[in-house]
Formats: C-alpha cells, sequence, structure tokens
C-alpha cells in the first residue's frame, strides 16, 4: 500500500457529563489517533478506543502505545501488504491485543478507500444512505434518566439504552416505562448478574425491552444459553465476542439472539465484517457499539453500521453527545433522530488540526 509514516497522538479530552457504569465512572477520555500516509501524500485515519484503566476489556491506552509502535507498526514495515484485507492476518503474530490492532487496521481501511476515491462505508457494501441514531444514558438515578431520555427524544434518537446492575434494575426500568411506555428501550448490565440472579432478570420480561446486553461474565457463552433458556428478553452480547469463532459458538449454543459489533473489540473491520455476514446469513440481527469515542472511532462505527445486517439502532450518537468540540470536521450530526452516511471518500471527515493540536498529550511518528 506504499505506506510511507504512521503517526500515533495521544488524545485527552473531558467529557461534558461523567458516564457512569457498575464498573466505575469515565470523566476523561484518553484515545490513540492513528493516521497512516502513503507516498502520495494521502491519509487515513483510525482511533484506538481501549480506555485509560482496563475496566472494559484487559487494554490500555498504553498497552495499544506499546503494541502499535513495538509491533504492529515494525510488522507493517517488514512485510507491508498490499490491500487492508491482509492486515488482520499480518497481525495475527501478536495474540490478542484487539483494540491496538483495529486502530491501525481501520486508518488502513480509510487510506483504501481514499486511493479508490469511494466512501468506506461503498468500499465494504454499506447499503443505507443514512442510519438511525441510538443512545446510551450512563446514570442510575431514575430522576435523571427521565429527564435525559426526554431530551434525547425530543432530538428524534430512536432508541434508549441505559446501564443496569442489581443496585439498579427493576426499580429503574420500570419507572421509564412508567413514562415511556412505547420506547425502544434497552439495558446493559455490563457483566453485573451471575446464573443466581436468574429470577431478578426474568423480572425484567414484561418490560418488552429489545434485549438486555451481555448480563452475565465478560468472557462466558455457557451460563448465557442456560440463561436465555430462562428468560423472554433476548440476550445480546457485547464483552463475550471479540473473535468471529467467538460469535459462531455462542450463535450455536444459543447464548444471545443478537450481537453488538464494535470494531476495536473484533481487531478491526475485516473482522467485524465477518461477524456481520456471518450473522446476517443466521438471522440475527447485528448493532454497531460505542466506546464513548471520538469523531474517527464514530466515523468509522457508521460506516460499518450501514451494512445490511445492522437492523438495530446503535449507540451511535453525535458528536456533541459527550464533547464541547470533537477532534473532527465537519462534526458528526444526528438529524431526525438520523446519521447521514458520508458518500466523499474514505470515513468522509477530516482531522480538526487546531482542536488536534489543543488535546494531544503525545505524538510520535514513525517512518516506514
Ligand atoms: O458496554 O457498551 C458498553 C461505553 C464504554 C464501554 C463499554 C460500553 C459503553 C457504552 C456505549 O455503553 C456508550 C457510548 O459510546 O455512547
Ligand atoms: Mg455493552
Amino acid at each position: 500500500m506504499d505506506i510511507k509514516s504512521v503517526c500515533l497522538s495521544v488524545i485527552k479530552m473531558p467529557l461534558k457529563q461523567p458516564f457512569m457504569t457498575h464498573l466505575g465512572s469515565v470523566t476523561d477520555r484518553e484515545a490513540i489517533i492513528v493516521e497512516v500516509e502513503d507516498r502520495n501524500g494521502i491519509a487515513g485515519y483510525g482511533e484506538g478506543v481501549a480506555f485509560t484503566s482496563p475496566w472494559y476489556t484487559e487494554e490500555t491506552v498504553q498497552t495499544s502505545f506499546h503494541m502499535l509502535k513495538d509491533f504492529l507498526i515494525p510488522l507493517l514495515k517488514e512485510k507491508g501488504i498490499s490491500h487492508p484485507d491482509e492486515a488482520f492476518a499480518l497481525f495475527s503474530s501478536v495474540r490478542r491485543n484487539h483494540m491496538a490492532k483495529a486502530s491501525l487496521e481501520t486508518a488502513l481501511w480509510d487510506l483504501h478507500a481514499k486511493r479508490e476515491g469511494i466512501s468506506l462505508s461503498k468500499i465494504i457494501g454499506g447499503t443505507m444512505s443514512a442510519i438511525p441514531a441510538g443512545v446510551v444514558v450512563g446514570n442510575p438515578n431514575l430522576a435523571e434518566v427521565l429527564k435525559q431520555i426526554e431530551s434525547y427524544l425530543e432530538q428524534g434518537f430512536k432508541r434508549v439504552k441505559v446501564k443496569i446492575s442489581p443496585d439498579a434494575d427493576f426499580q429503574l426500568i420500570s419507572g421509564i416505562r412508567k413514562q415511556f411506555p412505547d420506547l425502544p428501550l434497552m439495558a446493559d448490565a455490563n457483566s453485573a448478574y451471575s446464573l443466581r440472579d436468574v429470577d431478578r432478570l426474568k423480572a425484567l420480561d414484561e418490560f418488552g425491552l429489545l434485549m438486555i446486553e451481555q448480563p452475565l461474565g465478560f468472557d462466558d457463552i455457557i451460563d448465557h444459553a442456560k440463561l436465555q433458556e430462562k428468560i423472554k428478553t433476548p440476550i445480546c452480547l457485547d464483552e463475550s465476542i471479540v473473535t468471529f469463532e467467538d460469535a459462531r459458538k455462542a450463535v450455536e449454543l444459543g447464548s444471545c439472539g443478537v450481537i453488538n459489533i464494535k470494531l476495536g473489540r473484533v481487531g478491526g473491520l475485516n473482522e467485524a465484517k465477518r461477524i456481520h455476514d456471518y450473522c446476517h446469513s443466521k438471522g440475527i440481527p447485528v448493532w454497531a457499539g460505542g466506546m464513548i469515542e471520538f469523531g474517527i472511532s464514530r466515523a468509522h462505527n457508521i460506516a460499518i453500521a450501514s451494512l445490511p445486517g445492522f437492523m438495530i439502532p446503535g449507540d451511535i450518537s453525535g458528536s456533541d453527545r459527550y464533547w464541547e468540540q470533537d477532534i473532527i470536521q465537519p462534526e458528526i450530526k444526528v438529524e431526525n433522530g438520523m446519521i447521514n452516511v458520508p458518500g466523499s471518500p474514505g470515513i468522509g471527515v477530516e482531522l480538526n488540526r487546531k482542536r488536534m493540536k489543543e488535546v494531544t498529550v503525545i505524538e510520535e511518528r514513525f517512518v516506514l
């Protein structure tokens, strides 16, 4: 692909409001912006979505930086690739570290699409020109949640997700349902329960949730299959699905009826597309998960969410959901609950260099 250089920028920005789960709060977000440039000066962008600490998966900003600098970029330099399809296999000599791999792989996809003069959505087979926006309310307080949902519905959001745990589940969901009986609503537990909580989870069946996301262990697919036999609400797996093989096994076991696809969690676009294609062929709906991300990752999410199997609105909101000012231009906007899929080459957004300067804490450039 004629790559001349790779630039890594660690950025840091406060969220407008802290995002809370039972695992902790996110108040500041760090991420790695990856920029690959070819010999014609065309640039592709990716975003490393690991958090500062390993609360969601085992990766962190620092481990991602280390993997990129000491293993992944050197692999690209030594062996080279002629198509982004080859990156996943090239990186397979490094075990896991999916978010680090995805940040570079997605940048290569953006670059490839730009070189072809085609949008990333088109090049991967996207069929939608606009996608429905969904939003996550990261707060356990019922009054606050109701207020936020009200405002998101005014903005046209098509689907709302709330975080639940044994400390905030039945009363929270029942309170939301009282005020919003027809709202497409789902709950994400981020592994807050165990099989001992079957009755608690079964009690949520009456609320007609679209799904319950990752109720049990972050690495489990066996107990989820047992739970799914006992509850009506479809289970959606997030944390447990980190490879195509995980998705196949979970579907075969009946561990879930829905899968949340995150490019970072599964190691990039190639693997995400394979999971999508498999689920689509099996009639398992998928949707695009969120990582409290900046605009580069959002833009990649929009491209993947334009594939035909993405039948449920994802955790894809606008740039203004978390940021006073995003690092891209134009920023991502939700209009009447929809987000436009850019038709311009690649991911269809540029880095806002002025904003990048304000938020960059470390920058390192590698010449290939
Ligand atoms: O479990 O889906 C999750 C955010 C960070 C880490 C994990 C998760 C989330 C979200 C999405 O719920 C929030 C968003 O990006 O809007
Ligand atoms: Mg989740």
